[in-house]
Parts: structure tokens; C-alpha cells; sequence
């Protein structure tokens, strides 16, 4: 499979990497659709040197003050150096992005206790995970109803939003030497939205002044996002609404269809995706349907809240965060249904040209000219019945469409579970297969490439160049949230991709009949990857904590401030983390020598940078060759065929 390189055919698409959206764009821009493309070019602005870099601070009137490191006398009026400030700066982004996902992780939360309830239309679906959540939380199991015991483990995992003492459950599923390193530096998190807060007060005007200080604060809210809140999420929605297992499904605009009524569910929690789903299915709705001429609702999902709902149903995706205004631009979508998060203001505008009804459902997110019809667990399906028929009703007015025949086949739905499934048989299941090929080499390391895609790149092409490289060199990849979304454009998410990477790798994937990239769901999901990395770890044989494993993450073309609550949850379970393109803190050496190399000492993880994806893809296979070496399992057995035994050891 030869890779595509497509030629833009007018300046003002120049920036988009896929075809299908540079086809939409060009004949768009002759109904008056003006997208992030066209707001770049009216801005031309680079961005500002002193915000990109941290040292802009204007937490108080007397700013702002904007600093540069090595001038003397360029401080703030209050004193703060460039260090406090761009420390500052890095914490409150970790703030934002971890509450972004503890927001998230909270109404997970009301909707598991509502649901434990008995109330409607969501169930108890994995018992199995809930009777192992119900362990962690010491919630007793034996002689209870699944309905008992989800309450009281609903109501314990609510209580730790607002803890103010002690530790987050979630964190005992880290490995022993992972726990105990983070007791002794007492990062911990106490509570989900103390860590928070704690942020916002210490880096108020005249409060934290040293910047390692900040730093660890920031450290122990990030571990509150990523082993907390995040992981709190992604295994009470599995139970909800099922585990996710591999299935086949669509990626790209093309998943739009022409003869059917078209809705979008975008933004990241899955609860109205879901009772979506449901709806979109009912004979009543297929007849309303029918009545305006179409020949159903056809369903399509963009950014996380289709990863959501692609990982457990299949439901294709129809565009990555910078695909959002293009899905639109095609003319034939009814209703765009967004709730938080990566949704850009910009959609209420594309969604003037035609007859596109934006419909916000969070009382958290609003949008001046869409309408709002607010979601509410207690009425999922009544509420999702509104806007469904609303989008109907929208049908017959569709003038101009241009669906691109463009999407690519994708399997998704690699939940932990079913890597220990898929590598060690439905008998045995288990990690060890793939710790053996590790071992052996055959698999050279383990890669995450996980967040956003960039308007400010080829927007997707940076994430596809990094995944191409790893495999290519036999490094297995984990891909969640919209990198995952550039893959599936690509191709990269079907087992066929094995051809492009290395003999090791792809000798595995052929034998298992799995793909070089796994996708493992939304950006909460980045938490299936610290359980993946830690029964990497439990499984033996490659050392006795994370930051051993030959293993190491990457967000080629980071957006959004989760993106950096990630990074810093990753660094501080003892992985090696490359952002491209650009980072917070560069503003300050200082800062920025201690997140890219001292921190190392601390966690075992650190930050890196690069701009160029091959560049980004090598620094994780040095950082994995680095950790080969130190397990003394460099040495590349040679390669052999395998035999009947081997493929029965698979
Ligand atoms: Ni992650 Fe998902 Fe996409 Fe980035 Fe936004 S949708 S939460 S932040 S842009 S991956
Ligand atoms: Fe300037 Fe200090 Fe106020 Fe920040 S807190 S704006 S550095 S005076």
C-alpha cells in the first residue's frame, strides 16, 4: 500500500492532508463556506512569541507582563521570573485539560448511579468489569444484585470528586514500584477536583513562586486526570455501554450518505451519542424517515464522541477535529449534535450556508446561533427523539450536496481486554505472548500516538508520517482519539497495513490477523493505555515499572490543553513523551530543562520536542532502544519462520 501524497489543487485548501476534504473545500468555497482555512489566511498572524513560549503572564492588572529569560531586567512588576511564569502557565493548562476530563468522568459518574438505579435507557451491560470495579472499591460483591453493588460503587466513585484526603482508588491499579514512587514524593491524588483547584489558588497572583513547586502540583492533578478521573470514565462507560471488542466500520466524509438523513454526534461524552444510537433504529423514526423522502437516519460520528460510539457499535466517523467544518460543508448533514469540547465556534457560521440545525445539548457549552436542546440522562431517549425528528424535518430543504466517495475501511474497538484476548487466545488469556515477541524482538517496543490533529499542519499527515515510521521499524501502535482518525483516513487501522510495517511486526500482525495500529477509543481512553503498559508490566520479564518497558508516547499534532494533562500524566507513570511542533513552557530554559531532563530523575518519564514526524517517530524508537538495552534484550534474535508451534504459542 503505497503511501498517497495528494497534490493541492487551490492554494486556499493548502493545509488539508486528506483528498475527500480538500474535494468538499474547493466546491464549498463557491457557496460562501469560510472554514479554519480561510480564518488562517484572513489572520496571517504568527502566533505570539511570549504566549507560545509561557512567559506572558497576566494573572493580575498590572500586566500583562510579558517577559524573556536571560534579560535582566525582564520580570514581572510582582517580581515573577520567566520560570514562574511559563510554571504557571504549564500548571493551568494541566488544570483546563484535566478538568476537562474530570467534567467528563463526573457525569459519567450521575449517569452510572442513575443507571444503577434502575432509570432508563442505559443498563448494567458488563458485569464482569463492574463486579472488578466493585473490588478496587472494596464495594462487597458476594449475595448482591449488580443493582446493589452499582449503586454503592457509584456512589463511592462520586465521593472522590470532592475527597479531600487520602489517595484516588484508581491509582493502587499502578504497579507496586509506581505506587510506592509516587507516595514517597507524595504526588498522589487526594481528591479529583481538589487537585484543581489547588492549581487555580497556587498560581493566583503572589502565591507559588517556584516553578518545581508548580510543577509537582501540576503532576498530582494530571495523575488525578489520567488515573483518575479519565480511567473512572472510560471503565464505568464500558459497563454502561459494553467493553468495547474489534469490529469493522468507516472512516472519512464519505461514511455521509446521500438518500439518508444525515446526523452528526460530535464533542466527547457518550451518553446522547448513545441514546442516538438507540433511536436512530426505531421503526417509528425509520418511518418519519421514509415519510420525508429518505431512507432512514443514518448516523456518523466526529472527534471523540464518534470514537466513542465507533469503539462499541461501529458507527462510522465522518471527520477528526479539523474535519469538523467540512463534514458540514458538504451539504448534507441535517443536524450536527455537539456537547463539550473541541467544538469549534466557526460550525455556527458553515452551518448558515445551509440547512444544517447545530443543536447544543451541555448547559456547559452554548453557541450563539444553534439551538439548544439540553441533554438530560433522566429523558435520554425522549430527548434524543426530539432532535432526531428535528433533523428529519430538516431533510427537504438540502440543496447542494457534495459527499466525497471517499472513506476507508477500519477496524476499531481494541479495549486492554481484548489485546489479552486477541494476543493470548479466548482460553488464556494473556499479555505474555506479547511480552515474548517484545523479548525476542520481533516487536521492537510498544508506541502510543495519541491526541489532536493541527490546523496549523497538513492536518493529519504529521500524526499518519510518526505511525508509518514506528511500524515500519517494528514498534506496535496504540492510537486513540483524532490521531486515530487520521490513521483510519490512511488505511492504517486495517490488518492489510501489516504490509507496510517492519518483518517483526508484521509477521505478528499476520499470525494474530490484527492491524500494526490498534485503536484503542476516545481521549478519556488514554487510560486503556496505562492498564495496557501496566500488565505489560505484570506480566513479567520486562522490568518491574512503566518507565522500563520499551515504550514511549507521542502527540504529533497536540491542540487542546487536555492534550498536555495527558502528556504530563504520561510522563509522570515513567514514559517518554514527544509533542510536536511546539511546547508551553520554551519560553523558559528553565522550565523547560527541567520537564525535558531533570523531571527523568524524578518519574523515570520526560517531555521532548520535535517538528519534523520522522524526527518525533525516532526519538521514541531511541528512547525504546535505550530501555531494550537497559532490560539487556537489544540483541535482535534472528528471525525465524514461523512454525506450527509458534502460531498454536499465538
Ligand atoms: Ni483529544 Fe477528543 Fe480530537 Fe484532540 Fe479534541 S476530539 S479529547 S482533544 S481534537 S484528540
Ligand atoms: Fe505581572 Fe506579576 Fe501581575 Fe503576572 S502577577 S501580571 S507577572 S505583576
Amino acid at each position: 500500500m503505497p503511501r498517497k501524497i495528494i497534490p493541492f489543487t487551490k492554494p486556499e485548501c493548502q493545509g488539508i492532508f486528506c483528498e475527500a476534504s480538500t474535494c468538499v473545500l474547493e466546491e464549498a468555497a463557491k457557496d460562501g463556506v469560510k472554514t479554519y482555512i480561510q480564518r488562517m489566511q484572513d489572520r496571517a498572524i504568527e502566533p505570539c512569541l511570549f504566549g507560545q513560549g509561557g512567559t506572558c503572564c497576566r494573572n493580575c492588572s498590572f500586566g500583562p507582563c510579558m517577559m524573556i529569560e536571560d534579560v535582566p531586567e525582564s520580570i514581572g512588576i510582582c517580581g515573577a521570573t520567566p520560570a514562574t511564569v511559563a510554571a504557571r502557565n504549564f500548571a493551568r493548562m494541566v488544570a483546563a485539560g484535566s478538568a476537562a476530563h474530570m467534567d467528563h468522568g463526573r457525569e459519567a459518574a450521575l449517569t452510572f448511579l442513575a443507571t444503577a438505579r434502575g432509570e432508563p435507557p442505559f443498563e448494567i451491560k458488563d458485569v464482569k468489569k463492574l463486579h472488578f470495579m466493585a473490588e478496587l472499591y472494596k464495594v462487597k460483591i458476594e449475595g448482591r444484585s449488580k443493582e446493589d453493588i452499582a449503586i454503592e460503587l457509584g456512589e463511592k466513585v462520586l465521593a472522590e470528586f470532592g475527597q479531600q484526603e487520602g489517595a484516588l482508588v484508581m491509582t493502587n491499579r499502578a504497579s507496586a514500584k509506581r505506587q510506592e514512587l509516587w507516595k514517597k514524593l507524595g504526588v498522589i491524588p487526594r481528591g479529583v477536583d481538589r487537585e484543581v483547584v489547588e492549581i487555580m489558588h497556587r498560581t493566583h497572583m503572589g502565591t507559588d513562586q517556584d516553578y518545581k513547586n508548580l510543577i509537582f502540583q501540576a503532576t498530582r492533578c494530571a495523575l488525578a486526570d489520567g488515573w483518575g478521573a479519565s480511567m473512572v470514565a472510560t471503565e464505568l462507560q464500558d459497563i454502561m455501554f459494553g467493553t468495547p471488542v474489534p469490529l469493522r466500520a468507516e472512516v472519512n466524509l464519505g461514511a455521509l450518505k446521500e438518500e439518508y438523513v444525515n446526523i452528526v454526534i460530535h464533542g466527547h461524552e457518550p451518553q446522547m451519542p448513545e441514546a442516538m444510537a438507540i433511536v436512530s433504529q426505531e421503526p417509528a423514526i425509520v418511518v418519519a424517515a421514509q415519510e420525508v423522502g429518505a431512507k432512514g437516519v443514518n448516523l456518523v460520528g466526529v472527534c471523540c464522541s464518534g470514537n466513542e460510539v465507533l469503539m462499541r457499535h461501529g458507527i462510522p466517523i465522518a471527520g477528526s477535529f479539523t474535519q469538523q467544518e467540512i463534514v458540514l460543508a458538504t451539504g448534507s448533514v441535517e443536524a450536527m449534535v455537539v456537547d463539550v469540547q473541541c467544538v469549534m465556534q466557526g460550525l455556527a457560521e458553515v452551518a448558515k450556508c445551509f440547512h444544517t440545525e447545530l443543536i447544543t445539548t451541555s448547559p456547559r457549552a452554548m453557541i450563539e446561533g444553534a439551538t439548544h436542546i439540553e441533554f438530560d440522562h433522566h429523558r435520554a431517549l425522549e430527548i434524543a427523539r426530539e432532535v432526531t425528528l428535528r433533523a428529519i424535518g430538516k431533510f427537504k430543504e438540502r440543496q447542494n450536496v457534495r459527499i466525497p466517495d471517499r472513506k476507508m475501511d477500519v477496524v476499531a474497538g481494541f479495549s486492554h481486554e481484548t489485546i489479552n484476548h486477541m494476543l493470548g487466545g479466548a482460553f488464556r488469556a494473556s499479555y505474555r505472548p506479547l511480552n515474548d515477541n517484545i523479548i525476542n524482538g520481533r516487536i521492537r517496543g510498544v508506541g502510543a500516538v495519541v491526541g489532536c490533529d493541527s490546523c496549523r499542519a497538513e492536518a493529519g499527515r504529521p500524526n499518519t508520517t510518526v505511525v508509518q515510521e514506528l511500524i515500519a521499524n517494528n514498534v506496535l501502535v496504540l492510537v486513540t482519539g483524532c490521531v486515530a482518525t487520521s490513521c483510519g483516513r490512511e488505511g492504517l487501522l486495517r490488518p492489510e497495513a501489516a504490509e507496510l510495517a517492519g518483518p517483526g511486526l508484521r509477521e505478528v500482525c499476520e499470525t494474530v490477523g490484527m492491524p500494526p495500529v490498534l485503536h484503542m477509543g476516545s481521549c478519556v481512553d488514554n487510560s486503556r493505555i496505562l492498564i495496557a503498559a501496566t500488565e505489560i508490566v505484570r506480566e513479567g520479564g520486562l522490568g518491574d515499572d512503566i518507565s522500563q518497558i520499551p515504550a514511549a508516547g507521542c502527540a504529533p499534532e497536540w491542540m487542546s490543553e487536555k492534550a498536555i494533562a495527558i502528556g504530563q500524566y504520561f510522563v509522570a507513570s515513567g514514559v517518554y513523551v514527544v509533542f510536536g511542533r511546539t511546547f508551553p513552557t520554551t519560553g523558559s530554559k528553565v522550565v523547560t530543562d527541567f520537564l525535558f531532563r531533570e523531571i527523568e530523575e524524578i518519574y523515570g518519564g520526560r517531555w521532548a520536542l520535535a517538528s519534523d514526524p520522522v524526527e518525533m517517530a525516532q526519538l521514541m524508537i531511541q528512547a525504546i532502544d535505550k530501555k531494550r538495552e537497559a532490560l539487556g534484550i537489544q540483541e535482535k534474535k534472528e528471525r525465524v519462520l514461523f512454525d506450527m508451534a509458534m502460531r498454536r504459542e499465538l
